[in-house]
This record gives structure tokens, C-alpha cells and sequence, in this order.
């Protein structure tokens, strides 16, 4: 029988393995071209809806199936729809293969639930823009409505460190991954040092002259993090 373990526990090997606390964002056609030559150094692969819609279920399906066993697949589409249609939204993303999909918790416990049924959530309870005042300003409501659904596992900001620490402090057994170091200006690292368990990545890898470079000197600025 085959053994399905959670997403906590096949990140938490991935990142001991590969001494890594990287999610990989990837949001267009053309930052796929790195993938071969960076997987190895992250746990996470998060594939945001443009890419998604341009490069088609088909191809997406491959590109997974090629690189399961090297990192989670975690499907960006921020779903915040009715129970129903999202129910749809996780099968669909499920057969793709993704292992976890990202949603909105403002749409409340019982379209998160037709969610979790098919695939692993991560809940988004904060945003890293400048605009984020409404989502930024009902943390602990988006909190509350994601745990009724039974989720564990977030998206915070590390461009508002405070909402990190208070997830941590909130929900101590979370998983909490975190996008706004690097490009929108939140220091590597620095979403590490308040709670979060991964930095979600992006643009500082894929528009780098050397993504691989740029990967090792991102890594030794979390590992300095980590172990100080
Ligand atoms: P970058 O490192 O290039 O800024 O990428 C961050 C990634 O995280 C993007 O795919 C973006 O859509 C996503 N993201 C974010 O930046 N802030 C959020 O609050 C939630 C996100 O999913």
C-alpha cells in the first residue's frame, strides 16, 4: 500500500534533504527554462495561473510527472468561489497533480472545505502588497475561518512580518510559506526569522543573469538565518 504523507512532512523532508527553504514561483512561459537546472536546490514549485493558462493542463500534467519525486507542486490559483465551483477547481488542479493548491479564506469554511476534500490548502491570510489593507486588516477572521475548514497550512506576507509572527503565535503547528523577499523588497531570510517555515520566490530567480548563482547565495543567507 502506498503511504501518502502530508505536506508538512514531504516539505520538511525535501528542505533537510536539499538544505533549502525555497519555493520556486513561477509565473511565466519562459521562466519554465530554468526548472531543470534549479529544482535540486528547492522543496517547492509554486505555478502561478498565468503560466498555468498559457502552457495548458497537458503540458503541466508532464512537467510534474517528470519532477514529482524532486519537489511539491503547489497550484497558485488563489480559488474563492463558490463551494461548488471550487469543488470542481480542486479535482481539476488534482488531475493535473499538483499536491497542494493556494485559496482565499474570505469566501468562507465551507468553500475551503470542498477544497480540502480533494488536495492540501494553503490559506491565504495576508498579502504582500501595498493595497492589501482589507485582506492585511482581518487576519485572525481569515485565521479562524481556514482552521473551521480544518486547514493548517498559510500564505503570509514577509513584507508585513508582524502578520507572520502573529500566525506563528496564532497557529504554532502551521505551515507557513511567505512570498516578498527578494523582488518586492522584504530581505532573504527575513520571513525565516519571524515564523515562516519557506520563502516563496520568484523574480530575483528567474530574471537572474545566473538563476543557480543566485539560488546559492539566497540559500546561505537563509542558512545564516536559520542557524544564528
Ligand atoms: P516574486 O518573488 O517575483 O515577487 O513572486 C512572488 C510570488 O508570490 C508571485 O507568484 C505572486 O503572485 C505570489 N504572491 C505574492 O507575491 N504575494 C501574496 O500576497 C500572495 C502571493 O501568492
Amino acid at each position: 500500500m502506498m503511504i501518502v504523507k502530508d505536506i508538512k512532512e514531504r516539505t520538511n523532508e525535501l528542505s533537510n534533504l536539499k538544505k533549502s527553504k525555497i519555493i520556486l514561483a513561477l509565473d511565466k512561459v519562459e521562466s519554465l527554462n530554468i526548472l531543470p537546472s534549479v529544482i535540486k536546490y528547492v522543496v517547492g514549485v509554486k505555478i502561478g495561473l498565468p503560466l498555468l493558462i498559457n502552457i495548458g493542463a497537458e503540458n503541466m500534467k508532464n512537467i510534474i510527472m517528470n519532477y514529482k519525486n524532486d519537489a511539491i507542486f503547489i497550484a497558485d490559483l488563489k480559488a474563492s468561489d463558490i463551494p461548488e465551483t471550487n469543488e470542481n477547481i480542486a479535482k481539476t488542479i488534482k488531475n493535473i497533480g499538483f499536491d497542494a493548491i493556494i485559496a482565499h479564506a474570505f469566501v468562507g469554511s465551507e468553500s475551503l472545505k470542498a477544497l480540502v476534500k480533494h488536495l492540501s490548502v494553503f490559506s491565504l491570510v495576508g498579502m504582500s502588497h501595498k493595497d492589501s489593507y482589507l485582506i492585511n486588516s482581518n487576519v485572525d477572521t481569515l485565521i479562524k475561518i481556514s482552521q473551521i475548514a480544518g486547514i493548517t497550512n498559510f500564505v503570509a506576507p514577509a513584507t508585513y512580518p508582524d502578520i507572520i509572527k502573529h500566525l506563528r503565535k496564532e497557529v504554532s503547528n502551521a505551515l507557513i510559506i511567505s512570498p516578498g523577499v527578494g523582488a518586492q523588497g522584504a530581505p532573504f531570510g527575513s520571513a525565516l526569522k519571524v515564523g515562516a517555515n519557506f520563502e516563496i520566490i520568484g523574480r530575483s530567480i528567474t530574471t537572474a543573469l545566473n538563476p543557480v548563482e543566485e539560488i546559492q547565495k539566497i540559500l546561505k543567507l537563509q542558512n545564516q538565518i536559520i542557524s544564528a
